[in-house]
């Protein structure tokens, strides 16, 4: 090797570039016509160089991240932590699920934070949305929604574990769901996207869908209990807020409220509903709701006509909605019709004044191709919007657009690119904040069809990673996902604070602590059996490779209740219990302690075991319960 090698070995990322370029240069040349260097070219190439340092997708071995992405799970019921932009899948949330491997439906804990809904072991995740302060993610918590189960779950991002999970009274089925942006958020907002009878009890008239409603569901953040729910036309599908803490929007499919296919999507408009926060809020002030289904939860009347909402038609069953990073626009997606609506937020003081007509607000409407979904936004006035029939993202300029709806002659459209295939949700990073940065796109891609090995009928979905930093969108990473990603966010990693160690204190566990303090037990220090009638309760310690107890003893039909503290002080030292036979398993986080209650139904020796992997002497960490029939 000469000396020339080296030195071109130690740029060898820029050269491999390089090299790429003048191929394909040489490659049109030799076809037609020999295109001379320009400057213009070389420059280009530089600035494509220096984007491909600073915007790679490859995160080598021990690198860490940028971004922390959320995904929903979907039917799966979870949520998911990606690491950004290499896709790595970090950590799983079990939320409205049960969880195998962290016991989540299982221990004493997790139902206690699952409430009246723990006997339900299945969701329906679509949304997830952290908490902001003044527009950007703070990193406290991610919300998520279940569609199921008409469910509302929050996600401590100090621990990454679910801690609060809220069924939502008298809606069916919540769907979009956001936060609101500013000043913080005080309230997170949901759609419930079935209409039901208001009292939905069975006695008043089924048949008669005249009576069916569909409600907007305000939460408050920090209680999670609903705030109160406004009563609308139309069935609700995505939501979105503003970013001067003022307005909501939702999109309606279905404005026919039509109960078959062929019904619901007769009208060439449906509408996008506003919700005037501060309205809403007097009118709950001075006790205009009423109550329903024997819960004391206001509701709202915000139907056509009412002064807490106005009603924006827009084509043709419209689908989601995203606010513009820079606070101007709220935009919904046609579905069915091949536009972008761009609602302008300044305008909606004057709709609600009634100085405007409700189309007035609307201030422009792109064509942008077939089966727009979702849109995305850039820090560069650029949207980029998922087209489903189409199989594209289409990126357009959104002053470009409202130009040409002037009368301007002008191409809005930047750029599509095919992805693979049929894009859901789509998310740039930072993009629903103040934040956007305009570095990375996903397209959460519904089918992936020839893009990874066959599975089987079932295949995965295909959550493709596109570098957004240049002009140009590039598809950079195929990602395949199990059921089904329905939409992410990615926050950067400066905002995010999560513990090493559970703090002994922590609420999470405090009953099971308190629990302990009435049978005189102190979990750090004490391995004690306690039997109270048929109840029996094992306080064990667990220190890597051993747990404190490693015989105790009950009677065939006990209740047993086995509580595990872990005194490792070590980080990534996590131990599990595992009783064999039983359907009892559980994880134990450094310095947590954690239950889990289960009768004793079989006579005779019973082993359990740490089923986490924690020590060269894991295999060794057990002990026996003897069951005397
Ligand atoms: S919705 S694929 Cu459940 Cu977010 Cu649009
Ligand atoms: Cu403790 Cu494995």
């Amino acid at each position: 090797m000469n000396e020339d090698d080296k030195s071109s070995n130690s740029v060898e990322l820029q050269d491999e570039g390089r090299r790429k370029f003048f191929g394909k240069t040489a490659l049109l040349g030799a076809g037609a016509v020999v295109a001379p260097m320009t400057a213009a070219m070389f420059s280009s190439m530089a600035q494509a160089q220096r984007n491909k340092i600073e915007n790679s997708p490859h995160v080598g071995p021990g690198d860490l991240d940028e971004y922390y992405g959320f995904w929903s799970g979907g039917q799966s019921g979870e949520v998911r932590i990606l690491g950004v932009p290499s896709m790595r899948e970090l950590m799983r949330i079990p939320v409205f699920n049960m969880d195998s491997a962290t016991g989540w439906g299982l221990t004493n804990e997790s139902k206690r934070i699952k409430g009246e809904s723990a006997h339900i072991h299945t969701g329906d995740t679509h949304h997830p949305h952290m908490s902001m302060t003044d527009g950007r993610y703070n990193g406290k918590y991610v919300f998520i929604n279940d569609k199921a189960n008409t469910r509302v779950a929050r996600i401590r991002c100090d621990i990454m574990k679910t801690d609060k999970i809220l069924t939502v009274p008298n809606a069916h089925a919540i769907h979009g769901l956001r936060v609101q942006k500013v000043p913080y958020t005080k309230y997170v907002i949901c759609n419930g996207e079935y209409e039901i009878p208001m009292n939905n009890d069975g006695k008043a008239s089924l048949e008669d869908v005249s009576t069916y409603r569909s409600l907007f569901n305000v939460i408050d953040a920090e209680k999670m209990e609903v705030a109160f729910q406004v009563m609308v036309d139309g069935n609700l599908d995505n939501t979105d807020a503003d970013y001067d803490g003022k307005y909501f929007a939702s999109t309606c499919y279905n404005s026919e409220m039509g109960m078959t296919l062929g019904e619901m999507i007769t009208a060439e408009r449906d509408h996008v509903v506003v919700f005037s926060l501060a309205r809403c809020e007097a009118a709950v002030k001075a006790g205009n709701f009423k109550t329903y289904n024997g819960n004391d939860v206001p509701v709202l009347d915000g139907r056509k006509g009412s002064a807490l909402t106005r009603y924006i038609p827009v084509p043709k069953s419209p689908h989601g909605l995203n606010t513009s990073p820079n606070g101007e626009y709220f935009m919904a997606a046609g579905k069915l019709s091949p536009t972008v609506s761009i609602i302008s937020i300044k305008k909606l003081d004057d709709l609600f004044n009634d100085k405007i007509k409700p189309r007035d607000a609307i201030i422009a409407e792109p064509e942008v191709g077939l089966g727009p979904l979702h849109t995305a936004f850039d820090n560069k006035g650029n949207a980029y919007t998922t087209l489903f029939l189409d199989s594209q993202i289409a990126k357009w300029n959104v002053q470009d657009a409202i130009d040409a709806h002037n009368g301007k002659k002008v191409n809005y459209i930047r750029q599509k690119l095919d992805v693979h295939y049929q894009p859901g949700h789509n998310h740039t990073s930072l993009g629903e904040t103040r934040d956007a940065d305009g570095k990375w796109l996903v397209s959460l891609s519904k089918f992936s069809k020839d893009r990874f090995l066959p599975v089987g009928p079932l295949r995965p979905e295909n959550d493709q990673l596109i570098d957004i930093s240049g002009d140009e969108m590039k598809l950079v990473h195929d990602g395949p996902a199990f059921a089904e990603p329905h939409d992410c966010i990615m926050v950067h990693r400066s905002t995010m604070k999560p513990f090493k160690l559970w703090p002994r204190d922590d609420p999470f566990f405090a009953e099971t602590i308190a629990m302990a303090k009435k049978d005189g037990v102190d979990v750090y220090i004490d391995n004690k059996v306690i039997r109270d009638g048929k109840k029996v309760r094992v306080y064990m310690t667990s220190i890597a490779p051993i747990f404190g107890i490693t015989e105790f003893k009950v009677k065939l039909g006990d209740e047993v209740t086995v509580v595990v503290t872990n005194l490792d002080q070590v980080e990534d030292v996590t131990h599990g219990f595992c009783m064999t036979n039983h359907g009892v398993q559980m994880e134990i986080g450094p310095q947590a302690t954690a239950s889990i209650t289960f009768i004793a139904d079989k006579p005779g020796v019973q082993w359990y075991y740490c089923n986490w992997f924690c020590h060269a002497l894991h295999m060794e960490m057990r002990g026996r319960m003897l069951v005397q029939a």
